[in-house]
């Protein structure tokens, strides 16, 4: 055995079991799902579709990858699937590489309004090799104007307008992008990484029918293995297969992708459609419960998984934040809100999400306590191992399965 990879497992394993995660991108993927991501489909190379691989010995890994892709077409009601990419950012430039030449335009929300990385940061790929023009949510609701976002595409002229967010607490109406879309002659992209898993569940406005491109990370509301995904209409699938393999990624990950299979018939499932409600009502009572603290909720509400807290009225900083919630055993990330006039690694939020709570089958009784919790901390009115201690019982309450 290795014992040095042994202690550091049980090491996260006890993190794990002993915290509660409030990261809105993560979640606790099922023994299933690990057990086919653990499995001996690690050992293959195959390059290439089934069918057309560029390896002997593919007859079953063609079958695992077919199934991945039944079923994802199935669940969201895809035209075209391709379950590849090894990441988020990997489909999305996958995408990009497949769609775009360096000059033409491409709309989106900038990383400090809620978009991603990947969606024309100048630190990214995105943002050196692609033209990016942003549009912004309004100053006042803090939320997309789509009338804005319709004048300025009118005049910027795009080639495509992505949408789907990384740190936006509201529902997206995929239908007006579509219209705005359709009047300016652009394509429309989504990354719905994020809601993937509300989509699924029907509990979120769906992008898949209004949408020529659609990309997703696996792991986050959708709670599959850690990785990417890329539905598209019928007409793109031969440049983004193109542009996925070979020229963006070698080999794909065939455990990952079998992994994948596996989240998405979870995925199908009633149960499934349960726990996104519960997700969702989490979210909701926990924003109710900060609001009444006194805590800003970024555009009043949410109507996701995620909440977006300006904790400035504390007179602390999201670094600050995360730093002493962290410290306490609630795990959360500090993020940048709209307009902010703090640096990115200072910020004046944090991101706090309830897919994973949600997973430990934690309801309105466990959100109680841990707004309670943060408020204690943020306020600095209880002593941290105090609180780490309420945390701990209440996460005991809610064993994960990690074995
Ligand atoms: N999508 C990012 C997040 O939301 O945490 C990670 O890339």
């Amino acid at each position: 055995m290795d014992i040095n990879f042994q202690e550091i497992l049980n090491k996260e394993k006890l993190r794990q079991n002993n915290s509660i995660v409030l990261i809105a991108s993560e979640n606790y993927a099922s023994k299933s799902v690990r057990e086919a991501q653990g499995s001996i489909f690690t050992n293959k190379y195959a390059e290439g579709y089934p069918g057309e691989r560029y390896y002997g010995g593919c007859e079953y890994v063609d079958q695992i990858e077919e199934l991945a892709i039944d079923r994802a077409k199935e669940l969201f009601g895809a035209e075209h699937v391709n379950v590849q990419p090894h990441s988020g950012a990997q489909a999305n430039m996958a995408v990009y590489s497949a769609t775009f030449d360096s000059q033409d335009i491409i709309m989106s929300l900038p990383l400090d309004h809620g978009g991603h990385l990947t969606h024309g940061s100048k630190v990214n790929f995105s943002g050196k090799f692609y033209n990016f023009k942003h549009y912004n949510v309004d100053r006042e609701s803090e939320q997309i104007d789509y009338d804005a976002l319709h004048s300025q595409a009118k005049i910027i002229n795009p080639k495509a307008i992505l949408s789907g967010f990384t740190a936006y607490p509201r529902e997206i109406d995929f239908e007006k992008i579509n219209f705005i879309c359709k009047d300016t002659d652009s394509l429309m992209i989504v990354d719905m990484a994020h809601i993937s898993g509300l989509i699924a569940a029907k509990l979120h406005s769906d992008c898949v029918k209004y949408a020529d491109i659609v990309t997703s990370t696996t792991h986050k509301t959708l709670r599959g293995p850690r990785g990417g995904l890329i539905l598209s209409k019928n007409k793109f699938s031969k440049k983004i297969d193109k542009s996925v393999f070979p020229g963006m990624q070698g080999g794909p990950m065939m455990h990952t992708i079998a992994a994948k299979a596996v989240a998405f018939q979870e995925a199908s499932s009633q149960n499934f459609i349960k726990y996104q409600k519960l997700v969702l009502s989490n979210a909701k009572l926990l924003a109710e419960k900060l609001a009444r603290e006194d805590l800003r909720i970024v555009t009043g509400d949410t109507d996701t998984h995620m909440i977006l807290v300006d904790v400035s009225n504390y007179g602390i900083t999201g670094k600050f934040a995360e730093d002493k919630l962290n410290n306490a055993g609630i795990i959360v990330n500090r993020n940048t809100i709209p307009y902010d006039t703090k640096p990115p690694r200072v910020c004046s939020g944090i991101r706090i999400g309830t897919a994973a709570i949600s997973s430990r089958g934690m309801d309105s009784e466990a959100i109680n306590i841990i707004s309670e919790c943060i408020v204690d901390i943020l306020k600095q009115r209880k002593d941290q191992e105090i609180v780490k201690s309420r945390i701990v019982k209440l996460a005991q309450k809610h064993p994960i399965n990690l074995d």
